[in-house]
């Protein structure tokens, strides 16, 4: 692959734009950690076999020209170290060292906190990765498998960047972490993912659009705060890793769009809401998807009370959503916030689904999770708008918050997506009402036939507005092995 570039050079081993070549100990330590990567990739990426796919590379990290745009031999793809420019006045911008300089080295007091924060975040990026490999066998056209592969990249780069940190600031221990963060592996009994929702499958394609819509969406809400960190090079690589998540919700979001789409035309042609046996989703079938994945997806945001964010907070690790744009003083110590709790009955001892006022400190979790939630209702809007426009009356929409969690104030208590609490038992009778069936699962899967021809698309989903990169839907994306 020829790339120019003006921020990396592509020349280089490791392409990077932080001055590799200068620190001799850590270019060979994160070269001896390369090819575990790759080997990690070619048994647990992508098992569709392929000559070459339309990608972006990250070349620059700078305003214009970030990315490149090719074919390119999957086994030739460059994964690189990019971190956002650095802002050499930069301060924390929060916690107890709010308004002191921003830190280039891990402080001591802080490093076993950091560390955590970075594996985790790093344990999902290939997690993702072997949740998705063998999607690709099943892609409803060349267009959706290209998308594949640029997530499934991307994921790998950041972890690239979670394995960067650990080795160029956590010593030994750094360099043992980014070891395990590929001998975990997604949904292995014996050393599964860290997080709940990297365990689960994503055996087909509305899963995968229903994962990148709501779990990545995730991602770009950790990573925002993350970008918060006083720890400036943790800083400087959220912030340019949201740059590349941008895309992956977009391949959720008009993913899921034109699934609706689709479903909407089967039903409006056969005027019919049942459209299974038609080829196409029926909606309660969405719905279900739809509610499994956002709630494994709120569980990612941890208890709704932490006293672990408190002191990430107070610590400087982890700030708040926009942090900057919040009127208030970026410290928290007297405040207060209303968290979504289960409240007691005092003489019949019954629990309810209710709320608790807590220090803002211990309830940032929540904080984080409210805003996420109402980024999410954007999704639901835009799906509504579809079904309105298409003339059926049905609607979707996100389940309570008490629904299916298994994390956090309501892991305890079954409830329905209306927020009913329901008695375990009956919640054991009635879930497949809520929550996809096997039948379900089945009948999406059979729909999983793959279209690997240019120009064509499955029959259970829309084709998409536009293509990639100014390209048409049917440029030719993918050069199948
Ligand atoms: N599953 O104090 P709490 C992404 C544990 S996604 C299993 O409330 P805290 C991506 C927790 O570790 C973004 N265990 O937790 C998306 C704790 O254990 P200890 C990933 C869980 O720390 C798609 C205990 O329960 N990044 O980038 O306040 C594709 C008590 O919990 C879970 C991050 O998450 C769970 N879901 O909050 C590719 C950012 N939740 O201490 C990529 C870094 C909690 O008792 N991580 N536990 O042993 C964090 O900020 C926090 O650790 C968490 C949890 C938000 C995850």
């Amino acid at each position: 692959m020829t790339v120019h570039t003006t921020g990396a050079d592509y020349t280089e081993k490791i392409p990077n734009n932080v001055n590799l070549h200068e620190d001799r100990r850590l270019q060979r330590a994160l070269e001896s950690w390369q090819p575990n990567f790759l080997h990690w990739w070619q048994t647990m990426g992508p098992t569709l076999p392929t000559q070459d796919v339309y990608l972006r590379t990250a070349v620059n990290v700078g305003r214009d020209g970030w990315a490149q745009f090719g074919h390119v031999a999957m086994p030739e793809y460059r994964w690189g170290i990019f971190l956002a420019e650095r802002d050499p006045g930069r301060k924390v911008g929060f916690g107890e060292h709010k308004g002191e300089p921003v830190w280039d080295k891990v402080p001591g007091e802080y490093r076993a906190e950091l560390q955590r924060l970075i594996v985790i975040q790093g344990d999902t990026e290939p997690a993702s990765v072997e949740q998705q490999r063998n999607l690709g066998a099943t892609a409803p056209s060349l267009y959706d498998l290209r998308n594949l592969f640029q997530v499934n990249v991307e994921e790998g780069r950041h972890l690239w960047a979670m394995v960067y940190l650990l080795h160029a600031y956590f010593g030994r221990e750094g360099r043992e972490e980014a070891e395990e963060l590929l001998h975990r592996n997604s949904g292995s009994l014996d050393s599964p993912r860290i997080l709940g929702a990297f365990n689960e499958e994503t055996p087909d394609w509305l899963s995968f659009y229903m994962f990148t819509y709501f779990t990545d969406r995730d991602g770009k809400y950790q990573l925002g705060t993350l970008k918060e960190s006083a720890f400036d090079p943790l800083s400087r690589t959220c912030e340019f890793m949201l740059k590349e998540e941008a895309h992956h919700m977009m391949v959720g979001t008009t993913g899921v769009d034109r699934v609706v789409q689709r479903t909407v035309e089967v039903m409006r042609e056969h005027d019919s809401d049942d459209v299974a046996g038609l080829g196409a989703v029926p909606l309660p079938v969405i719905q279900k998807y739809l509610n499994f994945h956002y709630s494994v997806s709120l569980d990612l945001f941890g208890g709704e009370t932490s006293t672990n964010v408190a002191n990430y907070y107070t610590a400087g690790l982890k700030g708040r959503w926009l942090e900057d744009r919040r009127k208030d003083d970026h410290q928290l110590a007297s405040d207060s916030i209303m968290v979504d709790a289960l409240s007691e009955n005092a003489i019949t001892g019954e629990q309810s689904i209710g709320q608790t006022e807590v220090s803002a400190l211990v309830g940032l979790n929540t904080d984080l999770r409210r805003e996420y939630i109402s980024d999410c209702q954007g999704g639901i809007k835009r799906w509504n708008r579809i079904l309105e426009e298409g003339g059926v009356k049905q609607r979707l929409k996100l389940p309570h918050v008490a629904f299916n969690r298994k994390v956090g104030a309501f892991a305890s208590i079954e409830a329905t997506p209306d927020g009913e609490q329901l008695p375990a038992a009956e919640w054991q009778r009635r879930q497949g009402e809520w929550l996809p069936t096997d039948v379900d699962k089945t009948y999406v899967r059979s729909l999983m036939q793959p279209v690997h021809q240019r120009g064509k698309i499955a029959a259970w989903i829309a084709p998409p507005r536009s293509g990639i990169n100014g390209k048409p839907f049917d440029y030719d994306y993918v050069h199948l092995a």
